[in-house]
């Protein structure tokens, strides 16, 4: 029986050892967003249409880790209007987002290089 009990716990450990691990190495350009450590990880996307006025932006963007997302294109709303004043239409860039209450929106926005 206690063998058995052992071997049980060998396997939850097991699993949790096999979580995915956030990937390091991007935090670099942190700075004003340290609240939510989920969207640390950016995903590539191409601008295809920004609009300032409404607070949205349309990106065809790869797949999103942290929301569970597909590569696809779709709007998105931004959380600062600022952050659409560094790109335009046709630009590569690495973004972050949150999906929170089924609302899509861009927490961080930068050029790719
Ligand atoms: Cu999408």
């Amino acid at each position: 029986m206690k063998s058995i009990k052992h071997a049980l716990l060998a396997a939850a450990v097991g699993a949790a050892a096999a979580l995915p691990l956030t990937v390091l190495g991007q935090a670099a350009a942190a700075g004003s967003s340290a609240a939510k450590p989920a969207a640390d990880e950016m995903t590539e996307a191409e601008v295809r249409k920004v609009d300032k006025d409404n607070k949205k932006i349309t990106l065809k963007h790869g797949a999103i880790r942290n929301l569970d997302m597909p590569p696809m294109t779709m709007v998105f709303g931004v959380s600062d209007a600022a952050l659409l004043d560094k790109v335009k239409e046709g630009d590569k860039v690495r973004f972050s987002a949150t999906g929170e209450g089924g609302k899509y929106t861009v927490t961080e926005l930068q050029p790719a290089k």
